[in-house]
Parts: C-alpha cells; sequence; structure tokens
C-alpha cells in the first residue's frame, strides 16, 4: 500500500533539477500576482510558502498604464510606513534608491543586474539601504521570475521601488521532515 505514494513522493523530489542543494524542493509553486485592482497596485501573495516551495512572481499589469515594478525584499525596519517616507524613497540614503543601486540602475536605463541575488541561491534575503537584497525587476506584462524559497523559516517582507506603496510580506514555514504531501 505505501510503496506507491513512497515512490511518487521521491520522484516528486528528484524531478526538479535545482542546484541549491541546501534547500530540498517541495515540488510546490507559490505565485505572486502584481495586479490593478480598482485603480490600487498591490501584490497578491499567499500568505505562507515553504521553505523548498518555487515562488513565482508575475507581472500581471501595463507598463504603459502603471510603469515597471520591483519584487524587493526589504527587512521589515526598511520598508518606508509613511507617506513622507514614501515620497522620499527614491533619494540618496532611503530603500527605493538603494533598490535599484543593488540591480545596477542608473537613471532612465533598465537595471543591469535583473534578478539582483543576495545570500543564498534563489529568495532569501532582505536586504537594506547597507546591504544588497534578492529584487527583480519587470517592465512587461505577463513577464514572470520564478526562483526557489532558500529563506529559512519566518517573515519574508517585500516591495515595489517604483511603487514604494506596494508593500507585502509571507510567513516562511519550515519543510516538514519526511515524506511531503502526507
Ligand atoms: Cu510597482
Amino acid at each position: 500500500m505505501l510503496a506507491v505514494p513512497v515512490a511518487a513522493a521521491l520522484s516528486l523530489l528528484v524531478a526538479p533539477a535545482i542546484a541549491d542543494a541546501a534547500v530540498t524542493p517541495t515540488g510546490v509553486t507559490d505565485t505572486i500576482h502584481i495586479v490593478l485592482v480598482k485603480g490600487k497596485l498591490k501584490f497578491e501573495a499567499p500568505s505562507s510558502v515553504t521553505q523548498g516551495d518555487e515562488l513565482e512572481i508575475v507581472n500581471d499589469t501595463n507598463p504603459k498604464q502603471v510603469g515597471p515594478h520591483t519584487f524587493s525584499l526589504v527587512t521589515k525596519g526598511s520598508l518606508p510606513k509613511t507617506p513622507p517616507a514614501r515620497k522620499s524613497c527614491f533619494t540618496p540614503t532611503h530603500i527605493c534608491l538603494s533598490i535599484a543601486k543593488w540591480q545596477g540602475a542608473h537613471g532612465e536605463e533598465p537595471p543591469s543586474i535583473n534578478p539582483s541575488e543576495a545570500g543564498p541561491e534563489g529568495w532569501s534575503t532582505m536586504g537594506t539601504i547597507a546591504k544588497t537584497g534578492d529584487s527583480w525587476f519587470t517592465q512587461k506584462k505577463g513577464s514572470s521570475l520564478t526562483q526557489v524559497v532558500s529563506a529559512n523559516a519566518g517573515t519574508l517582507y517585500f516591495m515595489c521601488a517604483v511603487h514604494p506603496w506596494m508593500q507585502g510580506k509571507i510567513q516562511v514555514k519550515a519543510p516538514t521532515v519526511g515524506v511531503p504531501g502526507v
């Protein structure tokens, strides 16, 4: 009775050829959508993911209408919380400009480093004005980026450097030990 489910679980474990050996793939893909709903730009994210999941970010908006976006992991303390903080976000020593620097952006040019990658490979590292974080820049409707969630259990905070009021968080759960899907 057990033989089939175990074999299926094992094939799930083996199937995604992910280079990062530190994280055990779960075979699950979660998606965060960048959407425009009733005139409001936001991230539509699941409340939690599991370490080892693939996390896909999809841009569902039209850049001609709303401009490009970034999906940038930043520490909780780096999120611009007030309207004045969001207004000054793209000035020196503020997080939006820092995110642009992580991605090698200069002026109006698209960033040369995309995605920016920090810490373990995959979605792992929240940046600050002093430390590079994981970030993706998108300026095409329908474009997406998928990376493994390599962060340890805890909360990942994220924001868009172009629209600093676009903010969110997602809980990362520790992988379950043993056979997944039981
Ligand atoms: Cu945005």
